[in-house]
């Protein structure tokens, strides 16, 4: 049987950019997200273009039962999974401490953490039966730094982070590897997700720079996948040229 990535998020952005990336080189793929019709779109695209075969699993990573359902419930032969891409992720607000929505806090940490972590639970233990296997975590600088306002989601950002060096530490022993790709600004729905469809206030985001764009940290995915099996890449931060830092950034005047 050929490779198998399984992606997590895979109806947008740089989910979806990657599991074009991964079709491309002849991957079967296992695609995950919670819109149906979008997802049931990308699949037979990618399906009918690359002709490789592809497992569709319309889930929410917050819900660890039917997650759990979903998941154990394909073929056998499926469960050998080369890679394993955990980019399901969003922020929602960006409001001060005092401010902060309790809603919007429970969302991210439970899709960020703990979705991850339940996705994780899963399939590492696949990967660890079969003794091989790819974990790439998609980070953000949010996780490498803080910027205003942006408290909670880089706290998940952060424990993404911490879970990546962590699951290298255990995961050591059965020769799994074990990557964070951690991108700067991106132009996908993030931003109309964080400001919950404002898109006035999300296209302010990107306005006067070059931001990045999903395919280029597909990009990254794929090169950080695709080093000898000797080689891990423990993590790698991509920056749109005009951003230095979570807040510097060049903007051109108007
Ligand atoms: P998008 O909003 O474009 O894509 C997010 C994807 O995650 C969608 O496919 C969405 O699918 C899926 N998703 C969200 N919540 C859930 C859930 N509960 N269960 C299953 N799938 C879910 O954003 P990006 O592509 O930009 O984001 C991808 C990752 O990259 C995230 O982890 C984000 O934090 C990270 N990132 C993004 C940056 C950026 O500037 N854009 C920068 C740094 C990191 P659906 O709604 O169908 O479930
Ligand atoms: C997304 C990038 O800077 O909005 O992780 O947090 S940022």
């Amino acid at each position: 049987m050929e490779k198998i990535a399984l992606v997590t998020g895979a109806t947008s952005g740089i989910g979806e950019a990657c599991a074009h990336i991964f079709a491309q080189n002849g991957f079967n793929l296992i695609l995950l997200a919670r819109r149906k019709e979008q997802l049931e779109k990308i699949s037979h695209h990618l399906a009918d273009k690359y002709d490789v075969k592809i497992i569709s699993i319309v889930a929410d990573v917050r819900d660890e039962k039917n997650l759990s359902t979903e998941l154990e419930a394909i073929p056998e032969e499926w469960k050998k999974v080369d890679v394993l891409i955990n980019n399901a992720g969003l922020s929602r607000g960006l409001d001060p401490i005092n401010k902060g929505k309790i809603d919007d806090w429970d969302t991210m940490i439970d899709t960020n953490v703990k979705g991850l972590l339940y996705v994780t639970r899963i399939v590492s233990a696949w990967m660890v039966g079969h003794a091989n296997g790819h974990i790439v975590n998609i980070g953000s600088i949010a996780g490498q730094e803080v910027y205003p306002n942006g408290n909670v989601y880089c706290a998940t950002k952060h424990a993404v982070d911490a879970l990546s060096k962590a699951m290298r530490i255990d995961l050591l022993p059965h020769g799994i590897r074990v990557s964070a790709v951690n991108p700067g600004m991106v132009e996908t729905e993030f931003s109309m997700v964080r400001f919950n469809g404002d898109t006035d206030r999300a296209k302010k985001v990107y306005e006067g720079l070059e931001p990045l764009i999903a395919d280029d940290i597909a990009d990254a995915v794929w090169y950080v996948t695709s080093r000898p099996k000797h080689v891990n890449i423990n993590d790698i931060l991509v920056m749109p040229t005009a951003q230095a830092t979570a807040t510097i950034i060049k903007r051109k005047e108007n």
